[in-house]
């Protein structure tokens, strides 16, 4: 990844960068929550946390307004978080318990938020990309200029489904903001393993789609793609692609035992290109914000996470009459 050029414009407001470094950082702790809760047995299944790509979903809720609907795959409590869901409810969710969004039944990777229209959690790979088509069509077919960001990784670019879904998102104008987080892994396989082209955003043109490739690691360069996009599918001009280069911390899963790089390569990027640093240098830089001004937004963040998983932990578990609900036959 090239390095970083400032992309802070002089009208980025302290209140902005404020708001960017609390939402980063609310993610990243609840995810190192998330984290030690799998760790100590009380989440079972699968776990895919989003540590590292913060500034991805953060920058591009920035660009949504009311109405605008979101999808994703099973890396998604950022993205939950990140549209306003309860961070209670979606870690109760998590321990699998009768408090969580899905009443304890959905787990990690299927939860959903009707209120702020987030349209979860997929297990399957790619599998997400034809509903968010589908989801532009029915904002679009409403009558309104709302757009469905629809979020899948660098992995799931190389699925058959997700070129079906350009070719109809195209030819019906759809109003979807495809967004590729490209985290250079699909669990253990990186991309220059997998894909032949360097650039998936580049995909799109034999479609019809225009695009962009995004620094991933700088919220503010996602702000402003996202702006970007968003403006060009209210306008009536179909979807658009934005190749959001980033990277994942964490393991995979919590299952991943990550032989496939060094711990070097990732140390690297946590010191040289974290989203959540960068912000943190422009409030210092630009006398925003003091050292311990931003201690107690930290402190103030670790008691909501704090809170949050009180409450998975007290919740009860769903009763065995839950069993027969929310079921089709
Ligand atoms: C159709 C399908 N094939 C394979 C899998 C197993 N699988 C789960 S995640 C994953 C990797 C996807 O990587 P990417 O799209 O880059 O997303 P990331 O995990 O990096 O966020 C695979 C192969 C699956 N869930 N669904
Ligand atoms: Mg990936």
């Amino acid at each position: 990844m090239a390095a970083r050029k400032s992309t802070r414009k002089p009208n980025t407001s302290k209140d902005e960068l404020l708001h960017y470094y609390r939402e980063m950082l609310l993610i990243r702790r609840f995810e190192e929550k998330a984290g030690q809760l799998y760790g100590m047995g009380l989440i079972g299944g699968f776990c895919h946390l989003y540590i590292g790509q913060e500034a991805v979903v953060v920058g591009l809720e920035a660009a949504a307004k009311d109405g605008d609907s979101r999808v994703t795959s099973y890396r998604d409590h950022g993205h939950m978080l990140a549209c306003g869901m309860d961070p209670g409810g979606v870690m109760a969710e998590l321990t699998g318990r009768e408090g969580g969004l899905s009443k304890g039944k959905g787990g990690s990777m299927h939860m959903f938020s009707k209120e702020k229209d987030f349209y979860g959690g997929h297990g399957i790979v790619a599998a997400q990309v034809p509903i968010g088509a589908g989801l532009a069509f029915a904002a679009k077919y409403r009558g309104s200029d709302n757009v469905c960001f629809t979020y899948f990784g660098d992995g799931a670019a190389n699925q058959g489904q997700v070129y079906e879904t350009y070719n109809m998102a195209r030819l019906w104008d759809l109003p979807v903001v495809f967004v590729i987080e490209n985290n250079q892994y699909a669990m253990g396989t990186s991309v220059q393993r997998s894909t032949k082209s360097p650039s998936l955003w580049e995909r799109g043109v034999a479609y019809g789609i225009p695009g962009e490739e995004v620094d991933g690691m700088d919220v503010l360069a996602v702000k402003a793609a996202g702006d970007k996009a968003v403006a060009h599918c209210r306008a009536g001009k179909g979807p658009y692609i934005l190749e959001v280069k980033t990277y994942r911390y964490r393991g995979h899963s919590m299952s991943d035992p990550a032989k496939y790089r060094t711990r070097e390569e990732v140390q690297k990027m946590r010191e040289e290109r974290d989203a959540i640093e960068h912000v943190r240098e422009l409030l210092i830089s630009g006398k925003h914000a003091s050292d311990d001004d931003l201690k107690a937004i930290d402190k103030e963040i670790k008691s909501v996470v704090n809170a949050a998983a009180d409450f998975a932990k007290e919740s009860p578990e769903p009763a065995l009459s839950e069993l027969y609900t929310d079921i089709y036959a």
